[in-house]
């Protein structure tokens, strides 16, 4: 049977595309779906996000005339949820008979958006072992839908089990490991900053991305993963991450984990064992300031074993703001892990809310803020509720535009204090302020001129990109809706 796996790309293109340019990481869901199948399919990747092409309907259509799959299947965030459904119609149009599946995690938070006609299956939660079923009953011509997994409108009880809460989850230890040969691995990279000698080789290596562990503990306001997991934390053995490490050519890596750090005794582990087998990568990972803060020793054993940058959720240095997003931890205590960072030798990239109510002096107390943290990676998202949130339902009266097509927590959906073109002119400036503050220049890293140019016109291009925002409104959003929250006084 021949499955084609697709991962098409936003439909508002410019700042993610722009996005990409410093970072591009493999379709590792897809190459996880692809993993469940058995040897007998022939299973192609298609990921448009890496096309030249910007028409990726027609580069779609035309793999699937030459490819003639029996199956297609999709990912998507919420941003994507148009261009897929877009893509399936363009599926069926083609030829009737090939089933259509979509999967990810709009799927998995809101699967009735895609009950569609030209949607056959809809996959909630992870995909491996779910496909692989899907493609046994096709086989035997049994019923593609089954439990709170893979649901069909064809079911007649489609939309109770599409209302059901976050979906089951398979034992970690049984999610198949990733068909990584399907891509082309040298197509993906992301932008390395951090250096321990001065120099770098390349500031754009090749990249693998790995997952150690699924979902976290947390459920702040802005993130969807408590509503897809119900707070629940799913971890893999050091020693099953450790082989998989072992296993990778590229030796940059990109921890896909939503906080790898929280059991700290696992990740010590981690680290002791690679260390122990003399495995010398380098890591990228995500954590919360607090396990910072609770766990500095873990950071510094990690530092030994290749851990060169660590993403931090900052959000804020607003206390009232981390209240607002539920973060349950404190402006001090993100203090406390930066200087912790620094003292270690890790590279901090910090990433911050910008709230659709900043005016001014919230933007310039931002950029202090930046300032301050220097040097350190910095990048800015605007606060933007999740389709399938109860953050989206409370601002459910309060969008400006179509929430599902905006969303890409860079385009605001929700009424911003200040006219959009100031607030995407002083938007754009934070990531103005952010490269200069970037350990790069700072440090005065060594790196290939090529890269170096690459690296500036990209940074323009974004800044530039960023500034423009404003403009994929129509004219008449682009003024602030007073009367809908903000009282004048605090223009
Ligand atoms: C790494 C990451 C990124 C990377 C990109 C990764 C990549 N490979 O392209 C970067 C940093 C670029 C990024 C950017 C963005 N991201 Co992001 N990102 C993540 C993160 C942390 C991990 C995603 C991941 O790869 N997970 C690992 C894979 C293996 O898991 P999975 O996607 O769930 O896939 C499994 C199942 O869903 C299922 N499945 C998935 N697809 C399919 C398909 C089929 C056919 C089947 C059967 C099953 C199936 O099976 C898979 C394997 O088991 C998630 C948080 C999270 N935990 O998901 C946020 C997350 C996906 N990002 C999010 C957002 C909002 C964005 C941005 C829009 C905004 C931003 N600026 O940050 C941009 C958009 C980029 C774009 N290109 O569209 C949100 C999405 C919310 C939503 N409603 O869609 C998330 C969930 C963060 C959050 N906490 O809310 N992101």
């Amino acid at each position: 049977m021949r499955v084609l796996l697709v991962k098409p790309h936003a439909q508002l293109l410019v700042p993610i595309r722009l996005q990409e340019g410093f970072l591009h990481l493999e379709p590792l869901e897809l190459e996880i779906v692809a993993g469940g199948l058995g040897p007998e399919e022939e299973i192609k990747i298609l990921d448009l996000g890496l096309r030249k092409n910007r028409n990726q309907f027609a580069v779609f259509e035309k793999t699937v005339k030459l490819w003639h799959p029996d199956l297609v299947g999709f990912t998507g965030y919420s941003s994507n949820l148009s261009a897929i459904k877009k893509l399936a119609q363009l599926t069926k149009s083609l030829n009737p008979r090939i089933i259509t599946v979509v999967g990810g995690i709009h799927a998995t938070l809101l699967p009735k958006d895609f009950a569609v006609g030209q949607v056959d299956i809809i996959v909630r939660g992870e995909g491996g072992v779910v496909l692989r079923e899907i493609v046994r009953r096709f086989k035997k011509k049994e019923p593609l839908f089954f439990d709170n997994l893979a649901l069909s409108t064809r079911d007649p009880e489609f939309k109770t089990k599409a209302d059901l809460g976050p979906p089951d989850y398979p034992e970690i230890d049984k999610i198949p490991l990733p068909r990584r040969d399907l891509v082309e691995r040298s197509r993906y990279f992301c932008i390395w900053t951090s250096s321990g000698t001065g120099r770098l080789k390349t500031l754009f290596p090749q990249v693998a991305s790995l997952r150690t562990s699924i979902g976290c503990a947390f459920s702040c306001t802005f993130c969807v993963i408590h509503h897809l997991m119900h707070r629940r934390y799913l971890q893999r053995q050091a020693l099953d991450v450790v082989n998989e490490i072992a296993g990778l050519k590229e030796e940059h890596i990109y921890f896909l984990d939503d906080e790898m750090f929280l059991n700290s005794q696992r990740c010590q582990q981690i680290a002791e064992l690679l260390l122990k087998h003399n495995i010398k990568k380098e890591y990228i990972s995500w954590a919360r300031s607090d396990t910072i803060v609770k766990h500095p020793e873990i950071f510094k054993l990690w530092k030994q074993a290749g851990l060169s940058t660590v993403y931090v959720g900052l959000e804020s240095m607003d206390e009232k703001k981390l209240v607002e997003y539920k973060k349950r931890l404190s402006v001090e205590t993100n203090r406390k892990a930066i200087a912790i960072l620094k003292e270690i030798g890790i590279t901090l990239h910090a990433a911050f809310i910008v709230h659709p109510d900043f005016n001014e002096e919230g933007f310039k107390r931002l950029e202090k803020e930046i300032l301050a943290l220097c040097p350190a990676e910095v990048t800015f998202t605007v606060l933007s509720p999740s389709p399938g949130t109860p953050f989206w339902q409370e601002n459910k009266e309060r969008f400006t535009c179509d929430p599902y097509y905006y969303y890409d927590c860079m385009h605001t959906i929700l009424p911003t204090r200040l006219p959009l073109r100031k607030f995407y002119r002083h938007f754009s400036r934070l990531t103005e302020l952010a490269l200069r503050a970037n350990p790069l220049r700072v440090n005065k890293i060594k790196v290939p001129f090529g890269d170096f140019i690459r690296a500036i016109v990209r940074g323009t291009k974004y800044i530039i990109a960023l500034q423009l925002i404003y403009r994929d409104y129509p004219p008449s959003r682009r003024r602030p809706r007073w009367c809908s929250i903000y009282p004048k006084k605090n223009d």
